[in-house]
């Protein structure tokens, strides 16, 4: 009788343990109890398309500010709000976008605001070198009172102790580069209104960190590229122009100056340094770069190889041409139209700071294979494209 009651009250308590800790694991898992909440301006660019998936991975709440504008700007991170398994994760829906800009203190306050974010990547930009000589005032405004905004609305909502901010820094700041590689201790010569703009930001994230303590830091980060890049940078220009030329919807391709050096790496890779940069027990700024460089001509080169088009380069500066060995036609030509009124000549970075304190593969991702991933897609985006065109017609 005593073991038939002692037996009962066990299963009450198996009952009362099994039902609460079921309760428990379904509402408030490790990764609620956990997660973060992280803001991203400039989401749906590039590296906040990326940066989103990265962070949604790792279970964090993700924010977004998104600008108002005539046609849809979300292409890169619909997948990301449309898709049911990301809504289904703690059933709801972990990605929110709220209409915001940089040059509107208002709209970054009321985001912060209600948004209450651990962690804030500054990504939004004016990110076009040679379209900020056309633009330069708005360019500052984003770029550079821009920073600012947002590291007063932190100040002001009285989050700097709660709040982490990463800035979006820029190899532009070399610029007119004073040593070869560039490490963080490089001295800075920016060559474009983008590059100064870009300046200031570094330097106001600095101070903020100085004066108030703030975990406000920059990454400066060398040119990163993927299928995802704007289509007037140069590697997405040439990968985009190689496809169409390849399936004969394009004869030409026109560049500027094909002897830039840059220091290209894979963006997906880069975004995983942005949050790397933000754990670290100290604030720090870092340079993250592959450590290896190629001309614009090379990338060309490699690309059109891919698409089994050998090119042969003929004649200097302006009368230079990429001719295709098997057909003799001239694929690539300079026009001076894309020229800039300054030019960053080279740029190189030293990755050991990153490679020694964030533990980060700076060669995750090579160039020859930077260079495959984007004409591979490029194929398939071109064919998709025509041929959508051609069902419309
Ligand atoms: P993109 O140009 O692809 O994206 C820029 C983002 O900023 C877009 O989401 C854009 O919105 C948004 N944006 C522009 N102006 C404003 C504004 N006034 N208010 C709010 N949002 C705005 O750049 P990347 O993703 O390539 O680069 C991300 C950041 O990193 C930028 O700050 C860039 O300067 C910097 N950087 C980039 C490097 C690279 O190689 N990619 C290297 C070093 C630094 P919308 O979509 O509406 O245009
Ligand atoms: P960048 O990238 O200016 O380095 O800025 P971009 O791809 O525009 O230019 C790289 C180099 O290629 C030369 N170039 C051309 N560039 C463009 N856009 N179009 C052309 O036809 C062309 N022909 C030659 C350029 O003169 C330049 O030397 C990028 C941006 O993402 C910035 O936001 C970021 O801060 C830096 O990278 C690091």
């Amino acid at each position: 009788m005593q073991t038939q009651k002692t037996n009962s009250r066990f299963s009450w308590i198996r009952l009362f343990v099994f039902k609460y800790s079921y309760y428990f694991c379904t509402n408030f898992s490790i990764e609620s109890i956990m997660a973060k909440t992280a803001l991203i301006t400039g989401i749906t660019g590039q590296d906040g398309s990326f940066l989103a998936e990265f962070l949604l991975e790792k279970g964090y709440d993700v924010h977004g500010i998104i600008r108002r504008s005539s046609s849809f700007n979300t292409g890169r991170i619909e997948h990301l709000y449309l898709d049911e398994w990301v809504r289904d994760m703690r059933n709801k829906r972990l990605l929110t976008l709220h209409y915001g800009d940089m040059t509107d203190s208002s709209s970054l306050v009321r985001i912060i605001q209600s948004v209450q974010p651990d962690e804030i990547y500054n990504l939004a930009a004016q990110s076009h070198v040679k379209v900020s000589f056309d633009c330069p005032e708005y360019t500052a405004e984003a770029d550079a009172v821009g920073t600012l905004r947002l590291l007063e609305a932190v100040r002001i909502l009285g989050l700097e102790k709660k709040c982490k901010i990463y800035q979006a820094s820029t190899s532009e700041l070399f610029g007119l580069v004073q040593e070869v590689p560039q490490k963080e201790t490089t001295p800075f010569y920016p060559r474009s209104p983008y590059g100064v703009a870009k300046q200031y930001g570094f330097w106001i994230v600095k101070n903020y960190r100085e004066s108030y303590g703030m975990f406000a830091v920059n990454g400066i980060l060398f040119n990163h590229e993927s299928e995802r890049r704007g289509e007037t940078f140069v590697t997405r220009k040439i990968t985009l122009a190689a496809a169409r030329i390849k399936q004969g919807y394009q004869d030409k391709l026109y560049l500027g100056n094909l002897n830039a050096l840059r220091d290209w790496g894979y963006a997906k890779d880069y975004v995983e340094c942005m949050w790397l940069i933000l754990q670290q027990e100290k604030p720090e700024d870092f340079v993250i770069a592959t450590g290896e460089y190629h001309t614009v001509r090379d990338f060309c080169t490699l690309a059109f190889k891919h698409l089994g088009i050998e090119l042969r380069w003929e004649g200097e500066g302006v009368d230079e041409k990429g001719i295709d060995v098997a057909t003799g036609k001239s694929l690539v030509e300079v026009d001076p139209r894309f020229f800039r009124p300054a030019e960053v000549e080279q740029l190189l970075g030293d990755p050991t700071k990153a490679k020694t304190l964030l533990g980060w593969n700076p060669r995750k991702t090579s160039f020859e294979d930077l260079v495959k991933i984007m004409v591979e897609h490029d194929m398939r985006f071109v064919k998709k494209l025509y041929l959508k065109a051609h069902i419309e017609e």
